[in-house]
């Protein structure tokens, strides 16, 4: 494994930032002290963190979909800068102005979420072409879910990437439903890792559940874009635990199918691997888990006290300069 015991404790911590800080968001929507919407990833933090982890450490740059915090948490990004944007507060990542679909934190190689389904692919296959064109040797990460391999714009991403050897990877995080709208009933294959085949890339699905796996096939992926070999499409198999977004009753699904995917939960799976091979123990993850909890209760404290953008704000941001 390619991972020292420190980062293997990190990439733990954040997992369990990433879950502190959704589960704050879903009840203050509930509450109504926020407003809008967001688009949760509980459940989905193995493949989110995972992925972003390798990214990361090899100082790569991430594009990602209207689903990423768990991504952006992944990359390190300041919760406090997170929570103010969900606050709509000047100190916010994009100044208050995005919210929940415009993270973003450049500082750590993220470009940013988009709120249009496979909007991603053809903006990740220009920054994967600006590497190549500019040689900096780094490789992109481009994040999307099942629903949008229907889209036009994967199909002629992926094709584009292969003929030019883009380095990029496409990382879906497949879990299973787009909105309402199961898997079974959007395409006619097991698969989305076969579609790799009909643009001559290298496709693989993984369990995206599996934090080690993740990490482990994102960076070998990762290292195949950069060495000038093209793309590389990876499907990770996860599950949304929590509606689609905040108000989403999941007439769709049974609760006996979420209770199963609970038991596959990717925090307390990763817990169990940890303790089992004897890299940490349980008063280390305790702590972890306390210190995300205060992370994500100081960042809540600072977004409120933040001011929001003055009306000048309006006009800033808007064009390029
Ligand atoms: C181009 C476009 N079409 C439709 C939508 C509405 N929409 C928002 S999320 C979503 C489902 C996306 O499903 P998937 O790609 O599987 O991602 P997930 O929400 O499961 O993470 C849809 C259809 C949109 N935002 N953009
Ligand atoms: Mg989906």
């Amino acid at each position: 494994m390619n991972l020292t015991t420190e980062e293997l404790s990190q990439l733990y911590y954040r997992m369990l930032q990433a879950r502190h800080f959704e589960e704050t968001l879903e009840d203050l929507f509930h509450r109504r002290v926020l407003h809008g919407t967001t688009h949760l990833g509980i459940g989905q933090e193995a493949a989110g963190v995972g992925a972003a982890f390798a990214a990361l450490k090899q100082g790569d740059l991430t594009i990602l979909t209207h689903r990423g915090h768990n991504e952006t948490i992944g990359l390190g990004a300041d919760l406090t800068m997170l929570m103010g944007e969900m606050f709509g507060r000047s100190g916010g990542c994009s100044g208050g102005k995005g919210g929940s679909m415009h993270f973003i934190d450049l500082e750590h190689g993220n470009y940013g979420e988009t709120g249009v389904v496979g909007g991603a692919y053809p903006l990740a296959c220009g920054m994967a072409f600006t590497q190549q064109y500019n040689e900096t040797g780094k490789a992109v990460l481009c994040v999307g879910g099942d629903g949008s391999v229907n889209e036009g714009n994967f199909h002629e991403s992926l094709n584009l990437a292969s003929v030019w050897k883009l380095p990029v990877v496409f990382f879906i995080e497949n879990n299973l439903y787009s909105m309402s709208t199961p898997l079974e009933k959007e395409m006619n294959i097991i698969n989305i890792s076969d579609r790799s085949q009909s643009y001559g890339i290298p496709g693989i699905t993984i369990d995206g559940n599996d934090v080690v796996e993740v990490y482990e096939i994102v960076r070998k992926a990762l290292d195949y874009a950069r060495s000038g070999e093209g793309p590389f499409l990876i499907e990770a198999l996860t599950y949304r635990q929590c509606g689609h977004s905040k108000s989403d009753r999941q007439i769709y699904r049974s609760e006996q199918e979420v209770e199963n995917w609970k038991k596959e939960d990717p925090i307390p799976r990763f817990a169990e691997y940890l303790i089992e091979h004897g890299l940490a123990e349980e008063g280390d993850l305790y702590r972890l888990e306390r210190r995300a909890y205060e992370d994500v209760k100081v960042a809540l404290a600072a977004a409120k006290e933040m001011p929001v953008p003055n009306d000048d704000s309006v006009y800033t941001d808007v064009y390029a300069e």
